[in-house]
């Protein structure tokens, strides 16, 4: 018998969308605010697709209200957005930029008057670039020094208005594309030892910053971060293929999630680095693996894990070149990964309070001779990864809300604004706005309270 209530969500359940600034403000000249190194990369020749930047993005910087007002007509209840470093401090240290922390209080009041409540990150790969060139980056303590006074004051001044705040977006990504692979800002390549060393500043920055924020806000303040671990997904729900996926998920995320939550890098790592192994403290470790209020996970593509039998006792089980993905190359479809994502931090860390921080795709969006956007492969994809966000919820596990990736089309990176994540398709040349077929899903989704 049809059953229109099987795929609701409790009550508190809350819904919403995410951005990040340098992805979606532009003005980067604008108010005072400095350089970060993404400015200085995408201007490099041969960085980005077409040689895109964020100069301008979605002209979120003039366009916030616009803006709000789509999220407020999806009836989200939350947002997550991402405050820019250097708009706060142009140099990266020493005066802060008091046209900065006005601007991100007007969007915070926008959003207050529209009953949504903010998440804001704290950073999301736009490093000062004063910070690039006076220590070389997270490949010095300095930045995780200079992170946490940042922290500690932008929180400070948005206390009154924010209660949820994550530090760092993404270790794996702004760290090893950024300093291993050479493919994000600062574009380096560096060799495991000195990136063993930059991976440890980051993950004590976060540290760092966690106390900052507290010491500097009002009490009930909430904090945690917000990553792309690799979720290790069992291949088949069995006994033995669950249990591998669980000590794949703990050893494939050992520099970044795992020493956070269990303050110490495991033996496997360490010893598998040799001595490329980061050089660290008692005091490091204390300090970075402070308990935290909130985690964010962000959820694309599966690692499908199998049991095996050798010393490591999982795999990782290659994709043939069949996997279905979606306009990103390494877009692969897991829908099971919203379950396990959810499910494993709970049950491996006693992770309480969960929030998926993005979810989302590319789809090779086209308007339509009807002025519409007919996305249905991401209306698809977002269907079955929720229906798995709905099986985590109803099995109990802790999570409670959940941010689409992305409100709006955006500067996705070194692919420009060639690949489109939005549920809402931007006409770059007239900065217009259309609700896609997934907007008015979402939007249906949120009404119900269910997934549709
Ligand atoms: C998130 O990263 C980011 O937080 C967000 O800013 C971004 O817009 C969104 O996803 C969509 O990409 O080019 O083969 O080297 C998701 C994790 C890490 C996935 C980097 C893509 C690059 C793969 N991303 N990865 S490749």
């Amino acid at each position: 018998m049809a059953n229109p209530e099987f795929y609701r969500f409790p009550d508190s359940f809350r819904w919403g969308c995410a951005t990040a600034a340098y992805q979606v403000e532009g003005g980067a000249r604008e108010g005072g605010r400095g350089p970060s190194i993404w400015d200085t990369f995408s201007h490099k020749p041969g960085t980005t697709y077409n040689g895109e930047t964020g100069d301008v993005a979605d002209d979120h910087y003039h366009r916030y209200r616009e803006d709000i007002q789509l999220l407020s007509d999806l009836g989200a209840k939350i947002y997550r957005l991402s405050i820019s470093w250097p708009r706060i401090f142009p140099e990266g240290t020493g005066k802060p930029n008091q046209a900065g922390v006005d601007f991100y209080l007007r969007v915070l009041d926008e959003l207050r008057a529209k009953n949504i409540e903010p998440f804001c990150t704290l950073f999301h790969w736009d490093l000062p670039q004063a910070l690039q060139d006076r220590y070389k980056g997270w490949q010095s303590r300095e930045t995780a020094k200079a992170f946490a006074d940042y922290a500690g004051y932008i929180a400070g001044r948005l206390s009154n208005r924010v209660r949820n705040f994550f530090t760092m977006n993404e270790f794996s990504s702004f760290i090893d594309l950024g300093y291993r692979d050479g493919k994000f800002a600062p574009g380096l390549k560096l060799d495991p030892a000195e990136l063993n060393q930059t991976r440890h500043n980051a993950v004590l920055a976060h540290g760092l910053a966690v106390q900052a924020i507290r010491a500097n806000t009002r009490s009930g303040t909430k904090v945690g971060l917000a990553e792309n671990y690799i979720i290790g997904t069992p291949i088949i729900e069995s006994e033995e293929h669950i249990k591998a996926s669980v000590l794949a998920t703990r050893v494939l995320n050992a520099p970044y999630l795992t020493v956070i939550m269990e303050g110490q890098y495991l033996e496997q790592y360490l010893q598998q680095q040799g001595a490329a192994a980061p050089k660290f403290t008692p005091e490091d470790l204390k300090i970075i693996s402070a308990p935290l209020d909130l985690l964010g996970i962000n959820v694309y593509n599966p690692t499908y894990i199998r049991a095996d039998s050798g010393p490591a006792q999982f795999a990782v089980v290659p994709l043939p070149s069949s996997y279905p993905h979606m306009a990103s190359p390494w877009l692969n479809i897991g829908p099971e990964g919203l379950y396990w994502g959810v499910r494993h931090p709970a049950e491996i860390w006693n992770v309480k309070d969960i929030y998926v921080t993005e979810n989302g795709c590319s789809s090779a969006d086209t308007v339509a001779p009807d002025g519409n956007v007919y996305d249905a492969d991401r209306v698809m994809f977002l269907r079955n990864y929720l229906i798995n966000l709905h099986r985590a919820a109803s099995e109990g596990f802790p999570v409670h809300g959940y941010f689409v990736w992305s409100l709006m089309d955006n500067f996705e990176w070194a692919d420009g604004y060639n690949l489109r994540f939005g549920i809402y398709y931007v006409d770059y040349k007239t900065q217009r706005r259309i609700p896609k077929m997934s907007a008015h899903f979402y939007k249906e989704v949120i009404r119900r309270n269910s997934v549709v």
